[in-house]
């Protein structure tokens, strides 16, 4: 039996991932920090399926008792401090994790499980001001915040892995990629959010920062299967995993509210501080690599995202007030 053991199963792509490798017939393992809160709203249904232990990226010997105990065939590190604004006001702990985490994580597969597989989240955040459009894999990177250059390192430390030891490491640098189970903090859910709020008379309007930002948005569920897919290959090899298509947060705001009846301009204002010391302009991905290659595609357009993101926040809300 497969056996998977996956950082980050409490958040948006590791609850997507576990249900996924359930469905292949993996024996899934989810390693969760202690808090003193559960976090496992989004594993809530497959909380009995998986195998949860308690481990921390900032910790090496939690990783490796973990790694000695369950000796995965697959891991997979999605855990990360993964909000770019917070990643100026944390630098640090953003370092520690995004970056040396990957490191503390890589160091007890070499000395516990060597022929396990490993994929790293990287991000096209790494091409920060970007210095070709659209962005493949041989594009240089240019972070622009510590999180951009947190998971610069971790994409290399895992390159540095596959060249010096021989291991199978890959990384998949994924574009912005959205769904219902998205933190409220990121654009997306923000804007899905706020807008059931609003239709629902709870609020009567939402401070916004850069509405000219562009990015590549895609849907979670989508982009899990890439990351399996890389796993599954005679050879390691990094990947960008995008759609290939930029929309602005603009005409995200636009199709959100629209989707509920209601024009984004009667509602949306600007607040200077959700601008960033450094913005990120544009994003496009060039993913012809992982469509010839790896055979994958992207099955959900923008539009559909947004109106799928949408509807599950109007739902969530309704069923909230009705309580
Ligand atoms: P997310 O929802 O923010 O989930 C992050 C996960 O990391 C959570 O499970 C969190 O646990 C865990 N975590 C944080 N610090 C930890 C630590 N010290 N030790 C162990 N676990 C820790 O992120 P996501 O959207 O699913 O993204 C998954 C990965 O892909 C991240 O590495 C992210 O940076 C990267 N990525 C995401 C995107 C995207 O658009 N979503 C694009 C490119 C790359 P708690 O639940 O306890 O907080
Ligand atoms: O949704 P965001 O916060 O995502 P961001 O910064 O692109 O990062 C996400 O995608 C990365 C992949 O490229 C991941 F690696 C990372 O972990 C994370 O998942 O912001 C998107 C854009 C930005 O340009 C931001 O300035 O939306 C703009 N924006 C405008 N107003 C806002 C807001 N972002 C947030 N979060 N909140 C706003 O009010």
């Amino acid at each position: 039996m497969s056996v998977a053991l996956i950082t980050g199963i409490t958040g948006q792509d590791g609850s997507y991932l576990a249900e996924l490798l359930l469905k292949k017939n993996y024996k899934v393992v989810g390693m969760v920090r202690r808090s003193s809160t559960v976090t496992f709203e989004r594993i809530a249904d497959i909380q009995d399926d998986i195998i949860i232990e308690q481990g921390d990226l900032h910790d090496q010997s939690s990783l490796v008792d973990l790694l000695e105990r369950y000796e995965p065939t697959e891991v997979y590190n999605l855990a990360a401090q993964s909000f770019v604004p917070t990643s100026w006001n944390q630098p640090v702990l953003t370092g520690e994790v995004t970056a040396l985490g990957v490191t503390r994580l890589l160091e007890a597969i070499r000395q516990v499980v060597p022929r396990a597989r490993f994929y790293q989240a990287s991000s096209s955040e790494m091409f920060g001001k970007v210095l070709e459009v659209p962005q493949k894999e041989e594009t240089p990177f240019y972070p622009r915040s510590p999180y951009g250059v947190a998971k610069a390192y971790g994409h290399f430390i895992t390159v540095n892995y596959r060249e010096s030891h021989d291991m199978f490491a890959v990384s998949g640098i994924l574009f912005n990629h959205e769904s219902p189970r998205r933190g409220l903090e990121f654009v997306t859910r923000k804007v899905s959010h706020n807008v059931a709020r609003i239709k629902h008379g709870l609020q009567k309007t939402l401070p916004m920062g850069n509405l000219d930002a562009q990015r590549d948005w895609g849907f979670a569920g989508d982009y899990v299967e890439a990351m399996w897919m890389m796993l599954q290959r005679e050879q390691p090899d990094d990947f960008v995993i995008g759609t290939g298509v930029t929309q602005s947060v603009r005409r995200l705001c636009e199709l959100a509210f629209g989707r509920v009846g209601l024009d984004y301009k009667d509602f949306v204002t600007s607040d200077e501080s959700l601008f960033r010391p450094a913005e990120v302009d544009l994003l496009i991905a060039d993913p012809t690599k992982a469509k010839t290659t790896l055979g994958w595609e992207p099955k959900v357009d923008f539009e559909s995202l947004v109106n799928m993101m949408v509807d599950a926040d109007m739902e969530r809300m309704a069923a909230k007030l009705k309580q």
